[in-house]
């Protein structure tokens, strides 16, 4: 018998997102992903002079607050083909960097941690034994026994007086829970300390992005932090060398504890490789430029057909034509209509935002996402994928970290797990441990050439734009938490003539395409379990496994049509 679940919203992210799923004998056989609200940016946009896009584009999310700002200076300066100083190229990739392990770290511990572990059930652990198991693992000198002990203590306070506070509303005791008291109590506890050492990226981002959320520093050309060896100026060598001691601590607690908890949480539910494979056609961009042009950089992207890594095709620079010509944006089955049919998709340079609301419509339109596609075809972006295409560029530290996280997971597990596992739920979740691994060591080697840079005498950080006459084109790239950030605009005698973002959840919770084929969330959820259709827990792990943002996806606020919550499960 077929049931049909509606999740609306799903919570633990950001923004509204309505998941459908039809389920037959206990597997999904038919999803829809639903962006639910709109907003305006890329239409605010229009007619403003471009060196302002930045700021206002950065307003779209409030998660991702950085990325916007980096993909707009990025896109114009594309279309001038302006060079910035390499102190703010520097400069930029330790706030990218910074903001990446920060977005990562809460995803993992706050936002879907709790979909694998059960809080309640922590109650029952002994402290002691988990600590001889946390200790097993790694030696990260939050693992006492006695830390354990604090947390139980507080926790069974918590359920004393029946206030979970955040824990409040979790699908606890749920058969597809699995984990044993001492796991859990473990997993919650690194929970609390987690929320803890997120500050110090967002320290890193607060001091040189002068505020977060939302950093002020950046500028068409470079950035505005005024560089200096001595105590008078913004960025002082004794900020810098706290921004390196905060360094310490992510490394610290990232190489320590995430990828030793994401290892121990996939061991623990191996069948989690098998579910969420979906698309496997992956698309990532390079960043981490090493030079003001974006001619080199440090960590690869490029796309993958299939999950065959021979098929890798490289994305070299910010001019790659490879990648401008392939993406374009199809409405068919969002809320939009296109001049010219809403059967055709449109390269972003072309791109249209014209809404036309419907209602839900199962076979029609029902999102307010656009679906992207790269060469006519949707892709898988994020973390797995910028894994994916590190192995198959090559990538030295993707390849360690990577190599070490399996072979830790078969330790663990007691049975071997290849590569082949990455291609899942669960997969999604060991590849951000290892991304987030990478990008600390990277974190700490910008750090240097920053320095070093200012070691030498050179204090620049902004080349001014100039704006010629007639129109100029330029996409600027970001490879952000979630995946392939582009920003894409028309520039006419100084003024912005078109602007479209194409954001990576636009890309992973598309709605079908002019094809009608699913995007990434729908084809990954299809074949998923479901115990229990009143506690749809599966159907969560494998959406919150790609860390969703609505504002981001659908970025543009709609007083008459937003539907501010309902919860059903029928
Ligand atoms: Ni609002 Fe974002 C990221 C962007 S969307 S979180 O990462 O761009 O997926
Ligand atoms: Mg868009």
């Amino acid at each position: 018998m077929s049931q049909r679940i509606t999740i609306d919203p799903v919570t633990r992210i950001e923004g509204h997102l309505r998941v459908d799923v039809e389920v037959n004998d206990g597997r999904v056989s038919k999803a829809w992903a639903s962006g639910q609200m709109w907003r305006g940016v890329e239409n605010i946009l229009t007619g403003r002079d471009p060196r302002d896009a930045w700021a206002i584009t950065q307003r779209i999310c409030g998660v991702c607050t950085t990325v916007h700002a980096i993909a707009s200076v990025r896109a114009v300066e594309n279309a001038l083909n302006l060079e910035i100083p390499v102190n703010a190229n520097s400069i930029r990739n330790l706030i990218i960097l910074a903001h990446a392990i920060h977005d990562h770290i809460v995803h993992f511990y706050h936002l879907s941690a709790l979909d694998w572990v059960d809080v309640t059930s922590a109650l029952k652990a002994d402290p002691a034994k988990t600590s001889a198991l946390a200790e097993s693992l790694s030696n990260w000198s939050g693992n006492s026994k006695h830390e354990f002990a604090k947390v139980k203590e507080r926790l069974t306070g918590f359920v004393g007086t029946g206030q979970l506070g955040i824990f409040t509303n979790g699908y606890w005791g749920h058969p597809a829970m699995k984990l044993t008291p001492e796991v859990n109590l473990l997993a919650v506890s690194h929970y609390l300390q987690a929320l803890e050492v997120q500050r110090y990226a967002s320290k890193i981002v607060s001091v040189l992005g002068s505020k977060s959320p939302h950093i002020q520093n950046v500028a068409v050309g470079g950035v505005a932090n005024p560089l200096a060896l001595d105590a008078q100026s913004v960025l002082t060598m004794e900020r810098l060398l706290a921004v390196k001691e905060w360094i310490g601590k992510l490394d610290d607690f990232v190489k320590n504890v995430y990828l030793v908890d994401v290892a121990a949480i996939g061991a623990f539910y191996p069948e989690w490789t098998q579910v969420g494979r979906g698309i496997t056609d992956y698309l990532c961009v390079p960043d981490i430029p090493l030079d003001g042009k974006g001619e080199t950089f440090a960590i690869p992207g490029g796309h993958i057909a299939g999950g065959d890594l021979s098929t890798f095709k490289a994305i070299n620079t910010f001019h790659d034509k490879y990648f401008l010509d392939g993406v374009s944006e199809a409405v068919k089955h969002s809320w939009y209509d296109y001049k010219g049919g809403n059967d055709k998709s449109l390269h972003p340079y072309e791109g249209e935002t014209t809404p036309n609301y419907t209602d839900f419509q199962d076979e029609g339109k029902y999102s307010w996402l656009k679906s992207p596609t790269f060469y006519g075809k949707p892709m898988q972006v994020g973390p797995l994928a910028r894994v994916l295409a590190g192995l198959a560029a090559g990538h030295e530290p993707t390849a360690r970290y990577a190599t070490a996280t399996l072979e830790r997971v078969s330790s663990i597990a007691g049975i071997k797990v290849g590569l082949d596992a990455m291609h899942s739920t669960i997969g999604r979740h060991a590849a951000r441990a290892v991304a987030c691994a990478v990008q600390v060591d990277e974190l700490a080697a910008q750090w240097d050439r920053l320095v070093d840079n200012m070691g030498k005498g050179d204090l620049t950080t902004f080349n001014p734009p100039t704006f010629p006459k007639g129109e100029q084109r330029g996409v600027g790239f970001h490879e952000a938490p979630r995946g392939v950030l582009s920003h894409w605009v028309v520039i006419k005698d100084g003024k912005i003539d078109n602007y479209q973002c194409v954001v990576p959840t636009t890309w992973n919770a598309a709605p079908r395409n002019e094809h009608d084929a699913p995007g990434a969330y729908e084809a990954c959820l299809l074949d998923n379990p479901v115990a229990d259709p009143e506690q749809p827990l599966e159907v969560l792990r494998t959406v919150h496994s790609f860390d969703p943002c609505l504002a981001c996806a659908v970025h543009i606020l709609d007083t008459e049509h937003t539907e501010v919550v309902t919860v059903k499960a029928a």
